[in-house]
């Protein structure tokens, strides 16, 4: 039967985010974990439909709004992505909450400022606006932290590969700059989301990341690779590999709240610093350690991202499998 969605497209630094706003499924739980499990049982079919081709792309990244459970918070969102539905996304995250504000879909109970249920647990929103325009989105994420360290992986070509895991809402496999690998600027695209999911592949047969506090969350879904800065202003620079075929075009926000624990992990960042950091397009995110934290009984850091998103479009979308065979996606 043929299934209709308004859904407000945007992009955050580059990359798309597509807010459903009219359509997304009633769901059951009594938080967006149980209703991220619940969207995975019997709706996964709404996020093929909406997020691959001929509908989407392989880039493609949205968000679906819910009541909060918690009476004080003001709203509760599940992302939808080509790699599934992330616990924790960044870029998702600024560009929801710009939809969102610009288009009058929420309205918070302190002006200014968010407080947003995501299934990885509650982050905080500061926004800016002038007039209807919002200029910029903060948020200060769940807590992030270095699961692993000096990890031997094996990539195709490259050889022998020394890589960190880190939490920032998903987890991460950083490759940092080494004899093996000489940054993301002397590669293709291409060739870092081909080594990237073979990689990724061999990290997860090799080696076992589960969150402490939320089984759901578990498996190193991201490849971070590094390279060298396009301003010189700017700290670091990444390309976050996902899903099959991604790379972001923003600096991905759990992304830099992964690499940012890392870097604290190791001394080379403290509370307060600013961390500004690339994506492969030169986009930046300003990331800041706002608290020191443990995650079970480890170091951990509450990060701050701020970004901006552009909107650009309304789109009402049908998905109808009773007389299009692709109403449901596919990937080449
Ligand atoms: O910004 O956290 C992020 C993100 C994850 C995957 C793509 N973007």
């Amino acid at each position: 039967m043929k299934k209709t969605f308004f859904c407000i497209d945007a992009h955050t630094c580059g990359n798309p985010v597509r807010l459903v706003a009219g359509g997304g499924p009633v769901l059951e739980g009594k938080n967006m974990s149980e209703k991220r499990q619940h969207f995975l049982k019997e709706y996964d079919w709404i996020r093929k439909g909406l997020m691959f081709e001929p509908r989407g792309h392989d880039m493609m990244s949205g968000s679906i709004l819910y009541p909060a459970h918690d009476p004080q918070n003001d709203i509760a969102v599940l992302f939808i992505e080509t790699s599934g539905c992330l616990p924790m996304c960044g870029h998702g995250t600024i560009g929801t909450i710009t939809i969102a504000i610009e288009e009058g879909l929420i309205a918070p109970k302190v002006p200014g400022s968010v407080r947003l249920e995501t299934p990885a647990g509650l982050v905080m929103i500061s926004y800016k606006q002038e007039g209807k325009k919002v200029k910029s989105v903060e948020l200060v994420n769940v807590p992030a932290y270095l699961a692993a360290e000096g990890l031997q992986v094996t990539c195709p070509d490259l050889g022998e590969l020394t890589i960190d895991v880190s939490y920032g809402g998903n987890f991460y496999a950083i490759v940092d700059v080494q004899a093996n690998f000489k940054g993301l600027e002397h590669y293709g695209a291409d060739q870092l989301i081909a080594w990237a999911r073979e990689l990724r592949k061999r990290i997860n047969a090799q080696y076992q990341f589960v969150h402490p506090e939320n089984p759901t969350i578990n498996g190193c879904s991201h490849i971070l690779w590094t390279g060298s800065v396009i301003d010189k202003n700017a700290t670091a620079r990444n390309a976050v590999f996902y899903g099959d075929k991604a790379i972001d075009r923003s600096p991905c926000g759990t992304g830099t709240s992964a690499r940012m624990a890392q870097w604290y992990a190791k001394g080379k960042l403290k509370k307060g610093d600013a961390f500004i950091h690339e994506s492969i397009i030169g986009s930046q995110f300003v990331g800041r350690i706002e608290e020191e934290t443990t995650v079970a009984g480890k170091p951990a850091i509450r990060p701050s991202i701020e970004g901006w998103a552009k909107v650009y479009g309304y789109n009402t979308i049908s998905i109808d499998p009773d007389d299009d065979p692709y109403a449901y996606g596919f990937q080449v």
